[in-house]
């Protein structure tokens, strides 16, 4: 009986609050430095930004288009005092949470008590808001570098961090990624496969993703939107996976670079092709909607020869999709 009036009562809030919060809430948390705003620059590619980063005052609230849904991203910056107004008032920084990301910085091994201690409370706001997102804990600054150089010490550290931070709640919505801004596919892949959990047209353009391969003859196909997130994809194998994620980046920010050119001429019929391992890897910016941002496709095939009509008709299918 009193389960029943609590799930009815539930359920009225939930109600209540849909009118409210509309977008899909994304909060990014966790101590200052630990590395949130430069996150979400990255997959912005404002890499110039990145270097002159200033401590994040307060919540930093962003609105982006994923897939035709508007999702609302909420960085909160972590210095101490606005970590305690966060605490004070979690109706307005942590409620309507769909997706949390704590990040903590694996390079500061004297603030993984604090961190730590920061993730309890976090939890324990979801847990008095009666809400339960999913968290995704990002063991971040797992810099290549580092990884080549101490991996036995490092492969440890993780471990033990993993363990703390599941002991430290009895939460059980909880997962994990390494991430580094210097590993960008690290980065891109963590955040697509968890907002691509938040949609459920994903599997849509999985299927249109594979049709398309076939009729062209490509081994793999990547599809990106302008957040650098991976939208769907098909790769018939590991390795083809391996070179079309490793590649992803340096097609997104060579394309950028080009935007400045000036040269406008002829854009459907423009795209990169880079020869390599005996394959070629073509890069394409597509438009799906006039005025909104652009997205991207790149592909492996073992010849370079392209149809401009292929492309155009994957672009109408996508786009009827997406926006219908
Ligand atoms: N080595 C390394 N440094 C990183 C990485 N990501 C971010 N940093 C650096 O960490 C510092 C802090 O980054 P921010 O993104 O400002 O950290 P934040 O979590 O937003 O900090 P607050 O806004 O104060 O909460 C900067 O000097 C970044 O350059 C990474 O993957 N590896
Ligand atoms: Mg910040």
């Amino acid at each position: 009986m009193e389960k029943n009036l609590k799930q009815s009562i539930l359920y009225l809030k939930k109600e209540e609050q849909e009118p409210v919060e509309i977008q899909n809430k994304i909060l990014f948390t966790g101590l200052d430095d630990a590395g949130k705003t430069s996150i979400i620059l990255s997959l912005q590619r404002e890499f110039s930004k990145i270097a002159v980063l200033s401590p994040t005052r307060g919540a930093q609230r962003r609105i982006f288009d994923f897939l035709g849904k508007e999702i609302s991203e909420w960085d909160l910056g972590g210095q101490t005092a606005y970590r305690i107004s966060y605490l004070k008032n979690p109706g307005k920084y942590f409620d309507g949470t769909e997706i949390a990301i704590y990040v903590i910085d694996i390079q500061n091994k004297p603030r993984i008590p604090e961190a730590i201690s920061y993730f309890k409370d976090v939890i324990e706001q979801f847990k008095k808001l009666e809400i339960e997102p999913p968290v995704y804990v990002f063991l971040h600054k797992y810099d290549p570098a580092l990884r080549r150089s101490a991996l036995n010490e490092m492969e440890n550290l993780i471990v033990d961090l993993k363990e703390q931070v599941r002991k430290a709640t009895d939460y059980k919505k909880i997962f994990f990624y390494n991430t580094s801004i210097y590993d960008f596919s690290s980065i891109i892949s963590a955040m697509s496969e968890i907002l691509l959990s938040l949609y459920p047209k994903s599997e849509l353009i999985e299927k249109t993703i594979v049709e398309f391969a076939k009729k062209i003859g490509s081994g793999g196909v990547v599809v990106i939107d302008d957040n650098s997130l991976i939208i769907g994809s098909y790769y018939k194998d590991d390795e083809t996976q391996h070179l079309l994620t490793a590649s992803t980046p340096y097609f997104l920010t060579l394309s950028d670079s080009l935007q400045y050119t000036g040269v406008q001429e002829n854009r459907f019929e423009e795209r990169m092709i880079v020869q390599r391992f005996g394959k070629n890897f073509i890069f394409k910016e597509i438009t799906l909607k006039k005025s909104k941002t652009p997205y991207y496709l790149l592909l492996l095939k073992d010849d370079p020869v392209f149809h401009k009509e292929d492309f155009q008709t994957f672009a109408e299918i996508l786009k009827e999709i997406l926006f219908k």
